[in-house]
């Protein structure tokens, strides 16, 4: 096996993070460190030099000591030093260092607080809800390393929810329309509205619970069936979906779907306070001893414990019940209560289909008004946006507006946030339009300090309106940015401006939890398709859930406002 630089590096930051683990010398774990830097910015080949007998040259951060190391790693793929190291660190920590978000600091934390020696014991850890306890890591990082451990042990495919939901109509369609079938619903993460869904679990309510078990397995897209009993079988869809379908008796449907909506967190906490007025609860019903006393409808499981109907969107044990009981629930905002879209692009650029389709498309959906944003001229891929040709749109929606009934074109702009936080177009460019959207598209990987400085400068602008998908995330495939977001969120209020809540199916960005923090806040926040086709705004809804799961109401959310109020808002923020 050849060796290659970055192989030699690799070895290097390897030992650095293990030094560091072990608490060594800050000025050593910084000498492999910056040797490894080296080494990957190289474009001469160590193994090849050392081949051809040329000794290793001086570089920078490379001295007599790393290059006798790089000698050792070259001949024999490892190096005494490292190898002592691994041999002197519990054998699963150097695979927890591979956890993506887990750099050394983290693992030293988890290795201290809760005695955690390898992934499975983190992701026991994680499952339990102990990670989030230790100082600095939160719900969130908790959440991160659980989905980083699944995917990286293979043990669940997550769809997204656009995605799942796209199979899970196709299926609940299916079944509903089988005479036999009373109800037919689809109850767990799908329902909670989750980004991202591990399985479907579908409930029935049927005369001939045989009759629906052989259709379901029967149907076109089933692959494998997994099992299948008398009221229950599970099967693998071709898209890879795992689907677990259940018939219910229809004096358990309420209790059922409660129980299979979850969370599972939420379930424990509903079932013990049940249990301190003597019930028991579960699939079946609501029980004192042996009687039945609730359980047809989910409003009754709800009502048997003293509770109002909680939206399944809340379920995730987050406050909701001490809010149920308080009589404090959000009135959770819904797609209908969406007046307008801020954030939308055209064939101008990267779209793909015209203003005046786009606009008509947007009125069908119910919108009153569609803010265009093309990209600026940084972002030279997607045709990004020049002031003259920014100027030129502006008198061709000028136009459109007088043809245009029942709906109103904005000037928009998304401008590029350079890496220093400055904005892609000039102020008088700015000046000139109704809003000003501004997105980061390069430069994700800055330390947190600095994206977050990135992000309060660029705010700063007299016409910035809204924070585009703040944190850069993309579900399943990238990271989110390093940001302070309680910062940004503090900054955004006293500056005045909005966040969005982008509705792109990877994006969903801001998450949930996010959202609740900008409501605490009082920041509003828009709800926006980031449409670059007319079929975008059917992702809206998947905006509007995520916006639920984050207990936002209708007054939380910019683009509920009608026209005549959102520009005073967003005139508000210059
Ligand atoms: P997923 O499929 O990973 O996206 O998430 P869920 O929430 O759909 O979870 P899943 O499919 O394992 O189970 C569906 C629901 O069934 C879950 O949300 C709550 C309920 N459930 C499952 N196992 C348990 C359990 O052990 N205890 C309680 N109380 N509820 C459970
Ligand atoms: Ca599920
Ligand atoms: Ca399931």
């Amino acid at each position: 096996m050849p060796i290659h630089n970055a192989d030699i590096a690799a070895r290097f930051e390897e030992i650095a993070d293990l030094l560091e683990i072990q608490g060594e010398n800050p000025f050593r774990i910084r000498a492999y460190r910056n040797g490894a830097r080296t080494l990957s910015d190289l474009t001469l080949d160590m193994a090849e030099l050392l081949e051809r007998d040329k000794g290793i040259p001086h570089l920078p951060g490379i001295g007599k000591d790393l290059a006798a190391k790089i000698k050792e790693i070259v001949d024999t793929g490892t190096c005494a030093k490292l190898e002592e190291l691994r041999k002197a660190v519990p054998a699963g920590v150097p695979a927890l260092l591979k956890v993506p978000g887990l750099g050394p600091k983290r693992v030293k934390l988890l290795m201290a607080a809760l005695d955690i020696r390898s992934p499975a014991q983190l992701q026991r850890a994680a499952r339990e809800g102990l990670v989030r306890e230790i100082p600095g890591f939160g719900e969130l990082t908790e959440r991160h390393i659980r989905e980083a451990l699944e995917a990286q042990l293979g043990q669940v495919k997550r769809l997204t929810l656009a995605h799942a939901s796209q199979y899970a109509e196709a299926l609940v369609d299916y079944l509903r329309q089988l005479p036999e079938v009373k109800q037919a619903v689809a109850a767990g993460s799908y329902r909670r509205a989750k980004e991202t869904v591990g399985d479907l679990d579908l409930l029935v309510t049927t005369s001939d619970p045989q009759g629906v078990m052989s259709a379901f397995v029967a149907y076109d897209e089933v692959q494998k069936v997994l099992s299948q009993g008398e009221t229950r079988a599970t099967v693998i869809l071709a898209s890879g979906l795992q689907v677990d379908l259940r018939v219910v008796p229809e004096e358990s449907f309420g209790a059922a779907l409660q129980y299979f909506t979850g969370s599972k967190a939420h379930n424990i906490a509903i079932r013990r306070l049940g249990q301190r007025r003597g019930l028991k609860i579960n699939e079946y019903g609501v029980f004192k001893r042996t009687r039945r006393v609730a359980g047809d409808s989910e409003q009754s499981v709800y009502a048997a414990v003293g509770l109002p109907y909680v939206e399944p969107e809340l379920r995730e044990d987050r406050g909701e019940i001490e809010a149920a009981r308080e009589g404090h629930l959000p009135h959770l905002i819904t797609l209908e209560d969406l007046k307008g879209d801020l954030h939308s692009h055209s064939k101008a650029t990267d779209g793909r289909n015209t203003l005046m389709e786009m606009a008509e498309t947007a009125r069908e959906q119910g919108l009153t008004y569609l803010a265009v944003t093309e990209h600026s001229r940084r972002l030279a891929v997607t045709k990004g946006f020049d002031p003259a040709r920014l100027a030129r749109q502006g008198e061709e929606i000028d136009r459109l507006n007088t043809e245009l009934k029942d709906i109103t074109l904005l000037k928009g702009i998304e401008v590029d946030i350079l890496e220093d936080g400055r904005l892609d177009l000039p102020d008088s460019t700015l000046s000139s339009l109704d809003l000003v959207v501004g997105a980061v598209h390069s430069h994700l990987a800055l330390s947190r300090k600095k994206q977050t400085e990135r992000l309060l400068r660029a705010m700063d602008h007299p016409y910035f309106s809204i924070l585009a998908h703040p944190t850069g995330r993309l579900i399943g495939e990238r990271e989110p940015c390093e940001i302070d977001m309680e910062r940004v969120i503090r900054a955004a209020r006293e500056r005045g401006c909005f966040l969005e809540l982008n509705a792109h199916p990877e994006r969903l960005d801001l998450n949930d939890i996010y959202c609740k923090m900008a409501k605490s806040e009082c920041v509003l926040v828009s709800i926006a398709s980031d449409a670059h086709s007319v079929i975008d705004f059917a992702n809206l809804r998947f905006a509007v859930g995520q916006a639920r799961r984050g207990w936002l109401e209708a007054a939380d959310v910019l683009n509920t406002r009608n026209l005549a109020q959102l520009r005073l808002l967003l005139r508000a923020t210059r």
